[in-house]
C-alpha cells in the first residue's frame, strides 16, 4: 500500500451533462483528497501533447478533437494506490462494457466519449498532469 498520486480528466460529455459534482463526489467520498481541480479547456496542441501515447492510433484524431470540444475538469487525486484503485472506479474503457457501480458503467454508453480520463500508471500521470497543471 503506498500513498499515491493520480489524475482524473472529466470528459466535455459528462461537463455538459453536468455531472462533474457527482463524479468529483464519489473520489472523495473513498477516501481520496482533492489536491487540484481546474476548469480546463484543452487547445489542439495540448490535447494533441495530453493524448501522445495514442499519436499513431487510427482515432487519434478524434480523441483530440473530442477532448477540445468543450470544458474539462482536471484533477489531481491522492490516496492509497490511486492509479489502480481509480482505474478501478471508472471502469471499462468501453462504457457499454462498464461494469454497474463504475464511473462510465453508471453514466456512460460512449466509447471516445466515455465520461471521464484516469492516468494509467505514475509516469502518464506526471506527463499529463503537466500538461494540464505545468511542472511545478
Ligand atoms: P482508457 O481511457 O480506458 O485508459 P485507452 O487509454 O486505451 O483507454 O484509450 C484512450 C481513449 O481513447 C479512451 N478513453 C477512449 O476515449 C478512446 N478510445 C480507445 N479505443 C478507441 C477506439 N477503438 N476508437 C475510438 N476511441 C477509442
Amino acid at each position: 500500500m503506498v500513498i499515491q498520486k493520480t489524475l482524473v480528466v472529466i470528459k466535455p460529455d459528462a461537463v455538459k451533462r453536468r455531472l462533474v459534482g457527482q463524479i468529483v463526489t464519489r473520489f472523495e467520498e473513498k477516501g481520496f483528497q482533492l489536491l487540484e481541480l481546474r476548469l480546463y479547456l484543452f487547445s489542439k496542441e495540448t490535447a494533441e501533447a495530453f493524448y501522445d501515447v495514442h499519436r499513431e492510433r487510427d482515432f487519434f484524431r478524434e480523441l483530440v478533437s473530442f477532448i477540445s470540444s468543450g470544458k474539462t475538469v482536471a484533477c489531481i487525486l491522492e490516496g492509497n494506490d490511486a492509479v489502480n484503485v481509480v482505474r478501478i472506479m471508472i471502469g471499462q474503457t468501453r462504457s457499454y462494457e462498464a461494469s454497474p457501480g463504475t464511473i462510465r458503467g453508471d453514466f456512460g454508453l460512449g466509447l471516445t466519449d466515455n465520461i471521464i480520463h484516469a492516468s494509467d500508471t505514475h509516469e502518464s500521470f506526471i506527463k499529463e498532469s503537466n500538461v494540464i497543471f505545468g511542472s511545478s
